[in-house]
């Protein structure tokens, strides 16, 4: 008897998996109306003038009035700029800038805050690392079909390199099988998300103290520095006095193809809602769609996330609605960032202890690696799930 990926049909975050991978929803749903039962909200709404067009993929007529934070205040007054603490800037080494968004207040954006080199070790510890056991992917939900091939010991991303012709498509920045053979279980083409830290149970609708892998060091190293960044800044906006150590507990990596999207939703399933969700990423594009506390509330705001972003959901944005409308193919041409942005780069990134567990990338998959990115985003985001009491705050207050 095949187990079904629980995700395909429970609603996640208030979408279904299907919804979470395809904008074809999207037609349906203009196609089906605004009937009660698919009620267009605002937040549909925005979802809607956003979606892929397969016959247009390079449109750029809905992106007239995104936040494009790489070009600063200057150019947009719904951008505020922020003056990192010294508390923060000092001792976490990440010098800036960081922005946040009028209106939506504990939103903190960083952009270009990662250097290309923590990009490509992130997005290469992603397709080799964190989407294979002991971490849980999409795959695992779903037994293999009958048509599958399942080989336990061939790893995704060699299999996808084995199966992609990426060195001379890398030029042309398109990917081509090479063959049609047996479909795999396990694969690249198949990968949605993996999950990291305390792994979310599908059926239970809820975390599982007892379904844990451990969180890499990279992740855990940079979603802590932004996290404090996030904290410390709330407390000196709101006047209050949280404690400011975060704990990485649980890791979210999504995979998005150029038709990939997520719908609109909001991360309510964490306990330490006082602790902000840090969010980077890698590779093309996006647009990011950002609400308010329920799908019903305007403005919805659209975001434009590029390789090297952080973006922090802490304080009052900690629940709001949140989706990724969709990813820009290479071909879209995008404005140059301001030069001024500083990304965190390896030999800083060393002072956190990280540069001397870096991957051995040889030429050959750093080529892959370049082709797999013009074609895909990866997301890694990251959450506090349980209080500081609970779910061993020391470690990250030992980081400062
Ligand atoms: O891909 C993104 O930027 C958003 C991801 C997200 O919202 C989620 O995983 O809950």
């Amino acid at each position: 008897m095949q187990k079904e990926d629980p995700r395909k049909h429970a609603k996640f975050h208030g979408i279904t998996s299907q919804e979470r991978v395809t904008s074809d929803v999207y037609m349906h749903i203009m196609q089906k109306g605004a009937s009660d039962r698919e009620k267009v909200t605002p937040f549909k709404r925005a979802q809607l003038r956003h979606r892929r067009q397969g016959e247009n993929p390079n449109r750029m007529d809905d992106l007239g009035d995104w936040i494009d934070f790489s070009q600063g205040p200057t150019e947009d007054n719904r951008i505020i700029s922020l003056d990192l603490p010294d508390e923060v800037a000092d001792k976490h080494i990440y010098k800036g800038p960081i922005f946040g968004l009028r209106g939506f207040p504990g939103l903190l954006f960083a952009p270009n805050a990662l250097g290309e080199d923590v990009q490509n070790e992130l997005a290469f510890q992603a397709v080799t690392k964190y989407c294979e056991s002991p971490h849980k992917t999409n795959i695992d939900q779903c037994a293999p079909k009958a048509n599958e091939e399942v080989d336990e010991s061939m790893k995704m991303w060699e299999d996808w390199k084995a199966e992609t012709n990426w060195q001379e498509s890398s030029t042309k920045k398109k990917q081509k099988a090479l063959h049609s053979g047996r479909r795999k279980y396990r694969s690249l083409k198949k990968l949605s998300w993996a999950t990291m830290g305390y792994h979310y149970d599908w059926t239970e609708r809820s975390y599982n103290k007892d379904l844990k892998s451990s969180m890499p060091s990279l992740v855990e190293n940079i979603s802590v520095l932004f996290a404090r960044t996030s904290l410390v800044m709330d407390n000196e906006a709101t006047g209050a006095t949280n404690a400011v150590s975060y704990t990485a507990s649980a890791s979210i990596v999504n995979f998005y193809s150029t038709k990939s999207n997520m719908g609109g939703h909001r991360d309510d399933l964490e306990f330490a809602m006082d602790k902000p969700i840090v969010s980077m990423s890698v590779g093309l594009p996006a647009v990011f769609l950002l609400g308010g506390k329920t799908n019903e509330e305007e403005p919805v705001v659209s975001i434009l996330v590029r390789s090297g972003d952080v973006l922090c959901m802490g304080g009052d944005s900690r629940l709001n609605y949140h989706g990724m409308a969709r990813v820009l193919p290479f071909s879209v041409q995008l404005p140059e960032r301001d030069s001024a942005c500083c990304p965190l780069d390896a030999d800083r990134i060393g002072l956190l202890d990280v540069s001397s567990n870096a991957s051995d990338v040889s030429r050959e998959d750093e080529q892959a690696l370049d082709c797999f990115l013009s074609n895909h985003r990866i997301n890694i985001n990251v959450r506090q799930v349980y209080h500081d009491s609970e779910d061993g705050a020391a470690s990250s207050t030992d980081a400062s």
